[in-house]
């Protein structure tokens, strides 16, 4: 791609889209379609058309539909999954009929089985039960890798699906309800902090593994994927670095949070997978690494949060709607 190509951003107010959007302006690219209000309805079919026949991208990344943290996903499973089956079946379908030849779909690690061979590889896709706890949106997820493939093998479209690790960054969505784990223990310790609490409660036991990444560093892989990839038969893990444990997350955020009480586990609440790994050595090998530290994301990510709290118009208002 060069700075010219007109590029659909499908999700530019999604964590990943809104990152992919930034990289996109400090590399230049002057031709991006679809931005802010002029993103259609992407649940509607007809309008999804209507806008791929106006505006002919011609390189769209599919960083769209509604995704949330674990509570998110146990309470609503099936609005994730219809809202994510919708929105990337018409993007697919309105991509291809409007003559786009590049897309690059974004899927979860989530879509994993429960228990598999760790890091993660791309062959132990389909092999064994999901996580029940997102196993409808997973399976959403699966659904779109699947219908890429399709679509490349049936048209001789390069459609591209990658599979990013645990995200996190700025704009996040930070309510307890929705969000992840980093995002959800900020704005749970920020609160705690304020409030002069003695402790907090993270959920489960602590133990559960993740790799995480920095939405940032997860859209810097996507246009190089973008750039330097060609085999959409199966997706790429996205990836490179070190899975920590959600007791040591939870630390690292104490210490940018400067939160002075106690961690305590509350067993009560699920675990999730136990571990989360991806194994992303095809990307490494053809040259991308993320460039982020951890500690410097987190940093970010608090800042984030800390602008949107104090902006007055937020005061009251929650980081992103709930499901
Ligand atoms: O980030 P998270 O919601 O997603 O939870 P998953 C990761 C771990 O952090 C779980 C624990 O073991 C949670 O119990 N945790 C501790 C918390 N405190 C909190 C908290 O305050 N909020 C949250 N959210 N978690 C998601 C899937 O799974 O991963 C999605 O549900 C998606 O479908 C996403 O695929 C990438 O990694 O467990």
């Amino acid at each position: 791609m060069d700075a010219n190509t007109r590029v659909f951003v499908a999700g530019g107010d999604t964590l990943i889209g809104a990152a992919l959007l930034r990289q996109l302006d400090n590399r230049g690219f002057t031709n991006v379609v679809g931005r802010g209000e002029d993103e259609p309805d992407l649940r509607d079919a007809h309008a999804v058309e209507t806008f791929f026949a106006e505006t002919r991208p011609e390189c769209v990344f599919l960083a769209a539909g509604r995704s949330g943290g674990i509570k998110c996903n146990q309470e609503h499973p099936a609005q994730l999954m219809l809202d994510n089956l919708l929105v990337q079946t018409n993007v697919v379908k309105a991509a291809h009929e409007a003559g786009v030849q590049d897309l690059l779909y974004l899927a979860s690690s989530c879509s994993y089985p429960k228990h598999t061979e760790q890091p993660m590889r791309v062959e132990s896709l389909f092999t064994d039960k999901l996580e029940p706890t997102n196993e409808a949106y997973a399976t959403a997820k699966l659904a779109g890798l699947v219908l890429c493939q399709a679509y490349s093998r049936e048209y001789g479209r390069r459609y591209l699906q990658c599979i990013p690790a645990n995200a996190f960054g700025i704009e996040d969505d930070f309510t307890p309800e929705g969000g992840h784990v980093i995002p959800a223990l900020f704005a749970r310790m920020h609160a705690a902090k304020e409030e002069g609490a003695d402790h907090i409660d993270i959920w489960g036991t602590g133990k559960p593994r993740r790799e995480f990444l920095f939405a940032d560093d997860i859209a810097d892989a996507c246009l190089f994927l973008v750039d330097n990839h060609s085999d959409a038969t199966a997706p790429v893990n996205v990836g490179g670095g070190d899975d920590l444990s959600i007791a040591e997350v939870a630390e690292a955020i104490k210490m940018v949070v400067g939160f002075p009480g106690e961690l305590r586990f509350d067993t009560s609440k699920p675990d999730g997978m136990p571990l989360k790994a991806l194994e992303s050595s095809q990307l490494l090998s053809l040259g991308w690494q993320p460039r982020t530290p951890f500690a410097v994301a987190l940093s970010e990510t608090y800042d984030s949060f800390l602008r949107h709290q104090n902006a007055p118009e937020n005061q009251n208002a929650p980081q992103r709607a709930v499901v």
